[in-house]
């Protein structure tokens, strides 16, 4: 299962954990509490398994992709994972299913705390529209991600501040009543 913690404020380097001293751990329930949804998979059999076949239908996650980040096979590795930690939001979710490897969604909370988040094979994630967030490989410096859309795959990411657009509004306003 995923693993997250409330984050330290150090700038030190992206891909080391980041866990505040003593560790404050996050709920699935908080997770929920904020939007973020998990199921545990069997990645071994991705590409024949009526589970994740089962998730797509229910919510209409019609198309899909897969991508590996990793030195060797992401050109302009570095640059990119930098551009995945910018915090950012989208008008549509975002529903990863790591197929290998680690890394880490980190989000912000109700109180503006960056949560991070400890995925890792098997673990499909979704990440509500209008939510800030951002991605960093961890020290491995390797995930193979299925990357799941309802309809045509719209990537395009608002930067931080997009507090006037509204899907981050109607995204605030879905915390007070949750
Ligand atoms: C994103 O949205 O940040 C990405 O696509 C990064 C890799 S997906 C595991
Ligand atoms: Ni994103």
């Amino acid at each position: 299962g995923i693993e997250a913690w409330y984050m330290d404020e150090s700038s030190e380097d992206q891909k080391l954990p980041h866990r505040l001293k003593p560790n404050q751990p996050v709920t699935l329930r908080q997770l929920e509490q904020i939007g973020v949804y998990y199921w545990k998979l069997n990645a071994d059999i991705y590409e024949n398994d009526p589970e994740l076949q089962k998730i797509r239908e229910e919510k209409g996650y019609s198309y899909m992709d897969i991508i590996t980040i990793h030195p060797d096979k992401l050109p302009d590795y570095e640059n990119k994972v930098k551009m995945f930690y910018e915090e950012h939001l989208h008008l549509d979710d975002e529903i990863r299913y790591i197929l290998d490897g680690s890394s880490y969604f980190d989000v912000r909370d109700k109180d503006d705390r960056w949560i991070r988040i400890a995925v890792s094979k098997g673990d499909l994630i979704t990440l509500p529209a209008g939510i800030y967030h951002r991605f960093t490989v961890d020290e491995s410096n390797y995930t193979k991600a299925m990357r799941l859309f309802v309809g045509e795959p719209v990537w395009k990411a608002y930067n931080r501040p997009a507090d006037d657009s509204d899907i981050r509004k109607a995204y605030v306003n879905s915390l007070r009543c949750s």
